[in-house]
């Protein structure tokens, strides 16, 4: 089976000089375009096609994000330059939720911490640029999926799991994977299954009260792992939602036969919902090899977690997410691609 692989240069435009961990510079960043450019060639080495995106406008992506956020990715940084900030818009001050009275900054260098919740996701003149590229791309590899290719590949960078409606951090800008099962469930009936080893918090909640959109994800317990703040097992959906959000959670140190086990589990709900198109927010951060993340599967694993995906035997757009250990990133791609082409 031959892939179309959507990707587009533009996502070097975003090429932080460092961000900030646990307190402390960190440089180079973890989410870096020599990401892209390996799994590019890994695919296309492969014989898969390269697909150029196509723009759509603003509709798509205000369905998912608060124009008002977008408004800051888009200028924000201008104004911090303006104001003195340096090169690396991070946020200096967080508003809590128990700051009962805050307000939304009108000081360029108070703005930031009002829409970005951490310190890894530096800002810099091109990111926005290259966020929107991303989710050009999502929406491209949705129209081929939507249009009738058993599959298609979003080369997204930067990633989006993590951005919510009128937020944003966890290296994600916008919530590329969201935005396209957004546009796609106007037409069908939808489920996000997420392997990212970070639990996608934003998809969760921009779906949460959703009944139309499944959201499953297998991750790093947030007892443990970023984004510490959301992916409980008894995180359900609310209202109308209620039982199409489904959390699997998983200790440290989790092999390829626990978190195997944990995504048929996963895809079994999956499978219950019926949807009638799969996105699947595809990270290769359960690697062992992984810098930021404490599972261990070897990219092996993918060639598993591609042939389970492919037995749902529905379209699917694979939409990048993180995945660190650069060197592996071309072969875990390949083989998930692999197995997903093995079918049901
Ligand atoms: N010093 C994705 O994989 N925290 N995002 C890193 C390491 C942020 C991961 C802390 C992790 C974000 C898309
Ligand atoms: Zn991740």
């Amino acid at each position: 089976m031959t892939v179309p692989v959507v990707a587009t240069e533009l996502h070097r435009r975003h090429d932080p000089p460092h961000e900030v961990g646990f307190g402390t510079v960190v440089t180079p960043v973890h989410e870096r375009p020599e990401r892209i450019d390996v799994i590019q060639a890994a695919l296309l080495a492969t014989g898969h096609d390269l697909v150029a995106p196509t723009r759509h406008g603003d509709g798509p992506l205000h369905a998912v994000h608060d124009p008002e956020m977008v408004r800051f990715l888009r200028r924000g940084y201008d104004r911090w330059r303006a104001a003195g900030g340096p090169e690396a818009m991070i946020p200096d001050t967080f508003p809590l939720p128990r700051w009962t009275t805050a307000r939304r900054p009108d000081a360029a260098l108070g703005e930031p911490g009002w829409w970005c919740f951490d310190t890894a996701t530096p800002l810099v003149a091109g990111s926005y640029a290259a966020a929107r590229s991303a989710v050009d791309v999502a929406l491209t590899g949705a129209d081929l999926v939507a249009g009738g290719a058993p599959a298609a590949y979003a080369l997204c960078r930067p990633p989006g799991h993590h951005a919510g409606r009128d937020y944003f951090g966890g290296f994600c800008l916008c919530n590329n994977a969201a935005v396209a099962a957004r546009y796609l469930a106007a037409d069908a009936r939808i489920a996000i299954v997420d392997v990212d080893f970070h639990h996608g918090n934003g998809t969760q909640d921009l779906f949460y009260r959703d009944p139309d959109v499944l959201y499953a994800s297998i991750h790093g317990d947030p007892a443990h792992a970023f984004p510490y703040f959301a992916g409980f097992a008894d995180e359900v959906g609310e209202g109308p939602g209620r039982g199409a959000n489904h959390n699997l959670p998983l200790p440290p140190g989790t092999g390829a036969a626990a978190y195997l086990g944990a995504l048929d589990q996963a895809l079994d709900v999956v499978y219950r919902f019926a949807p009638e198109l799969l996105v699947v927010s595809l990270g290769f951060d359960a690697l062992a090899a992984d810098p930021i993340a404490t599972f261990r599967l070897t990219p092996d694993a993918y060639h598993d977690i591609g042939h389970r995906l492919g037995q749902l035997a529905l379209p699917t757009l694979f939409v990048q997410e993180g995945g660190y250990a650069v060197h592996l990133l071309g072969e875990a791609a390949r083989l998930t691609l692999e197995g997903f082409a093995l079918g049901g």
